[in-house]
C-alpha cells in the first residue's frame, strides 16, 4: 500500500472515470489504485493532496484525460486507455509532457465490424422496426410490413479505411458489395476505389458507413453537403465517434425525409440521443455497444492491463498510441 511518506518512489495507478467492472475490481485489489472522484469539489482536494503521486492513469475512451487534468499530476508518465478511440484524452498535452498514451486496437476490430454489418443490415430491411410491428400485434391486423431494400450487391462507401474499416469491407465484399472508401490519402495497398472527399465518396453510394477515428481532425467530416450528396436513397451507419457527422444536420435530413435512413451505435453527447430520432424505423439506435461482447471485452481488459504492467515495469506500452518519454 503506498503511504504519503514513500509516494513519490512507488508508482500509484488512478482510475479515471467508470471502468468496467471486472478491470475497475483488479485495479483496486492488485495495483491499489486511487479513484478520481466525480464531484469538482472532492476532486480538488483529492488532487491538491495526491496528484504528484500518481504515474499511471487508466482511463476508458469515454472518459479520458484532458490537459488540465495532466498539469495537476505532474508525475504522470502514462495514459493507459481502455478503448481503442483516445479522442477523449488530449494527446497533444500529453506528448508536450512525456505521458505515454495506450489503447487496445486490434482485438476489438472484429467486433466493431460485426456490429456495423449488423448495422448496415438492420437498418436496410428494418429488421427491428419489423420486431416492433410483429410485437405490437400489427401485423395480423395491418398485414405484411412494407418491402425494404437488399444490401447484397449495394454500393458501400466507408469513410476510414483503418483495421476497423478493412474489416467492415471484408465482410460486405462477400455480399457482393462494391466497395469504394476515402481515406486523408488513397492506399497504395487497398482493392477499393478510392474517392478523394467525402462528398464524392457519398455520391457514387448507397450506403455510407463512418469508421474514422474521432477528433479535432474528424469532426464534423460528414456535413450537410456530405448528406445531401448521400441523397434521400442513401444510409448513414456511423459506428466511429458521434463527433465525425454533423448530429443537427443528420437529424434534419432524417425527420425531412432528405436520408433513406440511418444506423446509429454512437452520438454527439452520449448518453443522449435526439429524441426526435424514437419514431422514426428508417433510424436504427444502439448504446454505444459495437465493442460489446463478453470474449471482445475482456480482451480489451486484458491488453489494457498488459499496458498498464509493461509500463510500470519498463517505462514502456505494450500498444502505445505514442510511447512515454525514457527516462523519467
Ligand atoms: C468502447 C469504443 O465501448 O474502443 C472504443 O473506442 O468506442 C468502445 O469499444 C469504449 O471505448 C469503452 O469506453
Amino acid at each position: 500500500m503506498t503511504t504519503q511518506g514513500d509516494a513519490a518512489q512507488k508508482p500509484t495507478v488512478l482510475q479515471v472515470g467508470p471502468l468496467k467492472p471486472s478491470l475497475a475490481q483488479t485495479l483496486a485489489d492488485d495495483y491499489a489504485a486511487r479513484v478520481l472522484p466525480d464531484s469538482a469539489g472532492e476532486r480538488k482536494a483529492f488532487l491538491a493532496g495526491h496528484g504528484a503521486e500518481i504515474t499511471a492513469v487508466v482511463t476508458s475512451g469515454r472518459t479520458g484525460v484532458d490537459a488540465s487534468l495532466m498539469e495537476a499530476l505532474p508525475n504522470l508518465g502514462a495514459v493507459v486507455n481502455f478503448g481503442v478511440g483516445y479522442d477523449t484524452t488530449d494527446v497533444d498535452a500529453a506528448s508536450a509532457r512525456g505521458v505515454g498514451v495506450s489503447n487496445t486496437p486490434d482485438v476489438l476490430t472484429d467486433c466493431v465490424a460485426d456490429t456495423a454489418v449488423g448495422l448496415v443490415i438492420d437498418t436496410l430491411r428494418h429488421f427491428s422496426a419489423s420486431d416492433r410491428y410483429v410485437r405490437a400485434g400489427r401485423w395480423a391486423v395491418e398485414g405484411n410490413y412494407p418491402l425494404t431494400r437488399q444490401v447484397s450487391n449495394s454500393r458501400v462507401g466507408v469513410i476510414g479505411l483503418g483495421r476497423i474499416g478493412r474489416a467492415i469491407a471484408l465482410r460486405l465484399s462477400a455480399f457482393g458489395c462494391t466497395i469504394s472508401y476515402h481515406n486523408r490519402s488513397e492506399l497504395s495497398d487497398s482493392p477499393y476505389t478510392y474517392a478523394s472527399s467525402p462528398v464524392e465518396l457519398a455520391r457514387g453510394v448507397d450506403v455510407l458507413v463512418v469508421a474514422a477515428a474521432g477528433g479535432d481532425g474528424t469532426r464534423g467530416l460528414v456535413d450537410g453537403e456530405v448528406l445531401d450528396a448521400l441523397g434521400s436513397d442513401g444510409y448513414l451507419i456511423n459506428i466511429a465517434r458521434g463527433s465525425v457527422v454533423d448530429q443537427d444536420a443528420l437529424v434534419s435530413a432524417l425527420v425531412d425525409g432528405r436520408l433513406a435512413g440511418a444506423g446509429l451505435d454512437v452520438f454527439a453527447d452520449e448518453p443522449q440521443v435526439p429524441e426526435v430520432l424514437f419514431g422514426l424505423d428508417n433510424v436504427v439506435l444502439l448504446p454505444h455497444v459495437a465493442s460489446g461482447t463478453v470474449q471482445t471485452r475482456a480482451a480489451m481488459e486484458a491488453l489494457t492491463l498488459q499496458n498498464l504492467d509493461a509500463f510500470l515495469a519498463t517505462g514502456e506500452l505494450v500498444t502505445p498510441v505514442q510511447q512515454p518519454a525514457p527516462a523519467r
